[in-house]
């Protein structure tokens, strides 16, 4: 969680100083959902992600320094530095994709999860699982609903996780959806849905723990909703017109960061134990962004390398 939030606040830093060209999305606040999700899932299982992904791939052990290098459009980065912020992949992680289309990745974790109950059906551990990350928006995108659907009729071994932070860009979730208890939608598609506190990262991974338990049983999908807040704007510039201070105050007081240091030292961890880790979650950034600085811009001569079954970084497009 630490290094999501690292390296978060130094993007946004290096943003500002000309590193970083174009958008970024924080995920600041919301790091217990993708840590207490990756938590529950083995190395095998796959993810995908959305247009607010760097918390996902770093939960699911994403190299901040490509992920850095990537940002800064450098040849080094995960995508040769041709894709920034929204196309970060690592197949041998099980990293299917960050995605800019609001939704997108749901599918795609469906499929997975169908080739996962093809191909596992004898694997003594159960097979591996799918889970797909969005938002409280993605909720009213047709694919959302297709997706559930055929996860539902086919029993796939899925999971969708749905991080409601309660606005879709500027527009409330309560504007934008008829029902404001999104775990709620699970009815529709014959699977258990549970609401959780995302601001909660034992809690994300308790439930997020007995979904993937049920999907390996073959049991079939589940939807969790887990409720938290970007502390940050939709995007790093956003003026933010839509939403108080004092809003955007209330919820800084269940930032899960001081929340989960807490629960450590009531838990035996030490405080020079928490400073150390501190400083070594510094040390990784401040690694990254050098990585970046030093390697070589992306080169528009390479624009079409890559596109069609061009092998990159070791894996094949
Ligand atoms: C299909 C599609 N429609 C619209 C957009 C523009 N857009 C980008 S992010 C976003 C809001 C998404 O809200 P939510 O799913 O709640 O995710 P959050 O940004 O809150 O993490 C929209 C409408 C898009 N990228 N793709
Ligand atoms: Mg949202």
């Amino acid at each position: 969680m630490l290094l999501i939030r690292q390296f978060e606040l130094r993007a946004i830093e290096e943003r500002q100083r000309g590193l970083i060209p174009g958008f970024i999305h924080p995920y600041v606040g919301q790091e217990a959902c993708a840590v207490g999700a990756c938590a529950a899932l083995e190395r095998d299982d796959v993810i995908t992600s959305t247009h607010r992904g760097h918390g996902h791939l770093i939960a699911k052990g994403g190299d901040v320094r490509l992920m850095m290098a990537e940002l800064a459009a450098r040849k080094t980065g995960y995508c040769a530095g041709k894709g920034g912020s929204l196309h970060m992949t690592d197949f041998d992680l099980g990293i299917l994709g960050a995605n800019g289309i609001v939704a997108g990745g749901i599918p795609m974790a469906v499929g997975a999860a169908l080739a996962f109950k093809m191909r596992d059906q004898h694997r003594p551990s159960g097979t591996r699982v799918a889970l797909a990350f969005f938002g409280d928006g993605a909720t009213n995108q047709g694919a959302f609903h297709e997706a559930l659907n055929l996860a539902g009729v086919w029993k796939l071994p899925v999971i969708f996780f749905c991080e409601n932070n309660l606005y879709g860009e500027g527009t409330p979730q309560h504007k934008q959806g008829a029902i404001t208890q999104l775990s709620a939608r699970a009815a529709a598609y014959g699977m258990p849905g549970v609401t959780v506190d995302g601001n909660d990262v034992v809690a994300v991974y308790r439930a997020t723990a007995e979904a993937v338990a049920r999907a390996r049983r073959g049991e079939g999908p589940s939807l969790i909703e887990a409720v938290t807040y970007r502390f940050r704007g939709h995007y790093e510039g956003d003026p933010q017109v839509y939403r108080s201070r004092e809003e955007i105050a209330a919820w800084q007081a269940r930032d899960p960061l001081p929340r989960t240091r807490e629960a450590l030292r009531m838990r035996g961890v030490t405080e020079a134990q928490l400073v150390a880790l501190e400083r070594e979650v510094e040390q990784q950034i401040e690694a990254a962004v050098q990585f970046a600085r030093e390697s070589p811009q992306a080169d528009p001569q390479d624009a079409l390398v890559g596109v069609y079954g061009d092998v990159h970084n070791g894996a094949v497009f």
